[in-house]
């Protein structure tokens, strides 16, 4: 069984996040999602999230590619992680490129292309400004 595992706050969830984690999921057979906790976002992402770690989590449950949900606590915590869940493969948008090839000796390392026509920035900025109705194209 080929593992998989990635990173992420997963705010608002949207369809870029869905097409990573299809994506993600179909380099192996089973995909383990390690979901920011509240704390983490604020004190080292500077991110505050609509939603709270366990609402986020849920939705998460309801995706299909996903298989696990463990929480991110520290940056440090991801070589522990591949080891302790035995992952081949580490996955992230490539927002991210490069950032996390330290972790090649653990395990096959991986960036896809990010989404770039959605982000949880936009979104809001959107609806803020009266964007309803936003006609969108899903990448097939
Ligand atoms: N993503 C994407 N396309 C988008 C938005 C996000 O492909 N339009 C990808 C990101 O590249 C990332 C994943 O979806 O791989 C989750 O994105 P975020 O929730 O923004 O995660 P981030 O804040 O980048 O946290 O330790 C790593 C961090 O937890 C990553």
């Amino acid at each position: 069984m080929k593992r998989i595992i990635t990173y992420g706050t997963f705010d608002l969830l949207h369809y870029g996040h869905i097409y990573l984690l299809s994506r993600a999921k179909a380099l192996g057979d089973y995909l383990i999602v390690v979901l920011s906790e509240d704390e983490f976002n604020e004190k080292e992402k500077y991110k505050r999230t609509y939603f709270n770690y366990n609402e986020r989590k849920k939705l998460l449950e309801a995706v299909r590619h996903v298989d696990l949900i463990i929480p991110e606590k520290c940056w440090e915590q991801k070589i522990t992680d591949i080891q302790l869940y035995q992952a081949d493969v580490f996955v992230m948008g490539d927002d991210w490129e490069g950032k996390f090839d330290y972790l090649k000796p653990y395990c096959e390392v991986v960036y896809l292309p990010r989404t770039e026509t959605i982000s949880t920035t936009q979104i809001i900025s959107d609806i803020s400004n009266g964007g309803y109705g936003r006609c969108i194209q899903f990448p097939s």
